[in-house]
């Protein structure tokens, strides 16, 4: 009967102009179904209430009684009756114990008095058990966790039924969310899929500073010893690694320096940035796109592009590039960067404590260089919001308790706690309001800790920057100085991760594939063209095949979603 009525509303959605009228007819139809649904559940001795008899106010709601309305709108925490609830969890590898023999669980079961039975499910079973659970009908009253439901997912379960709308619960008993939204207005918008509905709830930890992945590293011991200065430019780039090549700047006699190298199409790793240099403002590894006075493109077909890839083919053919960078993997290419028996000239990491466990002195990193046309420009890609981390499902008989119950971990303090670990026990608090973590116990590595008292990475959390910037980190100190360089150059025009409908998604993910698969076309068209070079005649029969791809229909979707988020 759901998957009946989503099907109708979407002709519907398609015939009628007017979506707002739309919308206010689903949220109406919504209601029996809910209803109807809750009603069932109880008649064959259903899952959601547990032992416990629901009271009054939590019954199913009557037919045509809006399911958030008024009812339940004086919720006090902690409930004067426990209410039980089942909830799917997607769990970090590194959790060892049940959720409800955890701290932070502990307190928020004291605060809330919501008794939880927790299905916790490891990463690599998700999919599977996600699978398993939805094809039965046998819903838990939520998904909790990091990333829990996919894009996809939440679109194809929120236009059956399955998970239901969120705003009008958000609105009543979420005053953290509310919060966040208020500081933070494009989760809203991303969050917001296109039938006008939040369906999920996010996870986002706000480390500004990783917004700039990738930092490029040049070796300032051989510069010194070479009497060169950092270069500027990508012609005293290039300068710099031929004498690197030539003038044996390690001084054992043998030309064994490897002038340059990096991992392809990484972000972190990539040489991505370089880009910028010609005028591609941001070349996104994932997409390949970027967006130039608001309008969208594909970087690979840009003029800017062409002379991009002829310099790093320049550098490819005078042997001054590692000639494995398109055949080496992650741990190849980190293993050689550490290396001494491989002396790397300049390379492109994420940090220096990432690579080297800490701050090696000989190498510095490089402000964006200028090209032939004076252009500058870093690759920022901002930290990714995990949109389907909670949500509702249409089994839930408490729908209020339940969205309650997961704002309070969405208070700025806990939302950290539950992401980093309990004050006292894995960070302390200084006088001064800064955090720093505690000594990890023996026998436990830092995963092992920050998972011993709260679900960390597998968290449903926001934690604002303000929040994040009050834990002392050495990482995130070395990693804001590169983010201060560079951050003024890269592109403030960025794609916003949408909720696609899952007819332009399905259209999407198969000429995306096509076009920036692993296997696909631009990786290998990329590195024939910077190993072998390429002529004009090349290059036009490059352009007419991205055409063939689909190219043109791919910018058209993103430049539809892209206007869609910023309002036009
Ligand atoms: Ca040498």
């Amino acid at each position: 009967m759901l998957y009946v009525s989503a099907l109708l509303m979407r002709k519907v959605m398609v015939d009628n102009p007017s979506f707002r009228e739309v919308i206010h007819m689903r949220k109406k139809w919504l209601v029996p179904c809910v209803s109807v649904m809750a009603a069932m559940t109880v008649f064959i001795g259903g899952c959601s209430g547990g032992g416990s008899t629901p009271t009054a106010a939590e019954k199913p709601k009557a037919q045509g009684e809006a399911p958030s309305a008024g009812a339940e709108n004086n919720l006090n925490f902690p409930l004067a009756e426990p209410v039980k609830l089942k909830i799917l969890a997607n769990t970090a590898p590194q959790v060892k114990k049940n959720y409800n023999e955890m701290q932070m669980f502990k307190e928020l079961k004291e605060m809330t008095n919501v008794d939880v039975e927790w299905t916790q499910v490891g990463w690599e079973q998700l999919a599977e058990k996600k699978n398993i659970v939805i094809a039965s009908g046998d819903l838990p009253d939520a998904f909790y966790g990091r990333g829990v439901l996919l894009d996809q997912e939440i679109v194809k379960l929120g236009s059956q039924g399955a998970i239901i709308p969120l705003e009008d619960l958000i609105e009543q008993h979420a005053p953290n969310v509310k919060k966040v939204f208020e500081q933070r207005p494009d989760f809203k918008t991303m969050l917001t899929a296109t039938d006008g509905h939040i369906y999920s709830l996010p996870t986002f930890v706000e480390r500004d500073f990783n917004e700039i992945p990738s930092v490029l590293f040049i070796n300032k011991k051989w510069l010194d010893q070479l009497d060169i200065a950092v270069p500027t430019t990508t012609d005293e780039f290039y300068e710099a690694l031929k004498a690197f090549k030539e003038k044996d700047p390690n001084g054992n006699g043998k030309a064994d320096e490897v002038p340059f190298s990096f991992l392809f199409n990484n972000a972190q790793n990539g040489s991505n940035s370089l880009a910028g240099s010609f005028g591609i403002k941001l070349d996104d590894p994932r997409n390949n796109l970027y967006v130039d006075n608001g309008t969208v493109k594909y970087a690979p077909e840009q003029p800017e592009y062409q002379a991009y890839l002829e310099y790093l083919g320049k550098l490819f053919k005078e042997n001054l590039v590692d000639q494995e960078v398109f055949t080496h993997d992650q741990n190849t290419y980190l293993t050689k960067v550490r290396s001494t028996d491989v002396p790397i000239g300049a390379f492109f990491g994420f940090s220096k404590i990432s690579i080297f466990g800490g701050l090696n002195e000989d190498y510095v990193p490089v402000p964006p260089l200028k090209g032939p046309d004076n252009k500058q420009g870093w690759l920022r890609m901002p930290a990714a919001v995990s949109k389907g981390s909670f949500a509702i499902t249409s089994s839930n008989e408490h729908p209020e308790v339940t969205m309650k119950w997961m704002d309070a971990m969405f208070e700025e303090m806990l939302s950290f706690q539950f992401e980093i670990g309990p004050i006292g026990l894995t960070v302390k608090e200084n006088s001064d309001g800064t955090f720093e973590k505690m000594p990890i116990p023996d026998g436990m590595n830092s995963g092992d800790f920050k998972h011993s008292e709260a679900p960390g990475n597998g968290a449903t959390v926001m934690v604002l920057k303000d929040m994040v910037k009050r834990l002392i980190d050495e990482q995130a100190d070395e990693k804001r100085k590169y983010y201060e360089m560079y951050d003024p150059f890269a592109s403030r025009e960025v794609i916003q991760d949408m909720l696609w409908s899952a007819e332009d998604g399905e259209k999407l993910a198969a000429i995306n594939l096509d076009l920036n698969g692993r296997n696909g076309y631009h990786a290998s068209t990329f590195a024939k063209f910077v190993m072998n070079g390429f002529s004009d005649a090349d290059w036009d029969k490059h352009l007419a095949q991205l055409k063939k791809l689909r190219v043109d229909e791919y910018v058209a979707l993103y430049q539809k979603y892209y206007d869609a988020a910023n309002g036009k």
